[in-house]
């Protein structure tokens, strides 16, 4: 091997090796939580270098806004009630985790989602600091909940109610 190819070779495992590590991909699918619900969709899950970022596509969703968390547990059971609290792996107080970042709120704090008269939503979202797979502070494995009200992000889960939609994040593949 030639000194150009040994540094070839060096470049690309500089360049290759992280984004590898951080390629996880991963999906929700949301349903509704109550018999009768037509509340369904997806949340697409993309670690990226500045945290994971969420991709949020829900319909038949109540017009008006709903309070959009990750809770700590992989169940929807119990009408979504055995999801847990909020994800919050460094006990702070709640927040909206784009804006006030791990040390000020949840890291599944993410604020509301708002459905149009149609009853559809979409939310564009990173969590910065959080992976879907990596060793620290990974949410693959936990639930997306859509609350039957909004967050007004008053303590300490930000009064939204009922848990209408459910969903479990699965990693899938990169
Ligand atoms: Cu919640």
């Amino acid at each position: 091997m030639t000194l150009w190819q040994r540094v070839q070779r060096v470049v690309l495992v500089i360049l290759l090796g992280p984004s590898i590590a951080w390629a996880a991909a991963g999906v929700a699918k949301v349903q509704g939580t109550n018999v009768g619900s037509k509340i369904t969709g997806t949340v697409s899950f993309q670690d990226t270098r500045g945290g994971v970022k969420l991709s949020v596509q829900l319909a038949n969703v109540p017009p008006g806004t709903h309070g959009f968390h990750i809770h700590e547990f992989g169940s929807c059971e119990e009408q979504g009630k055995a999801a847990g609290g909020h994800y919050n792996p460094r006990g702070v107080p709640h927040g909206f985790v784009p804006k006030d970042g791990l040390k000020r709120a949840h890291a599944g704090d993410l604020g509301n989602i708002m459905a149009d008269p149609q009853g559809n939503a979409s939310l564009e979202a990173v969590i910065p600091g959080v992976s879907l797979s990596g060793s620290k502070y990974a949410v693959g494995g936990r639930a997306v909940i859509v609350h039957e009200k909004a967050d007004d992000f008053g303590q300490p889960v930000g009064n939204a109610g009922g848990r209408i939609g459910c969903g479990l994040i699965v990693i899938t593949g990169r």
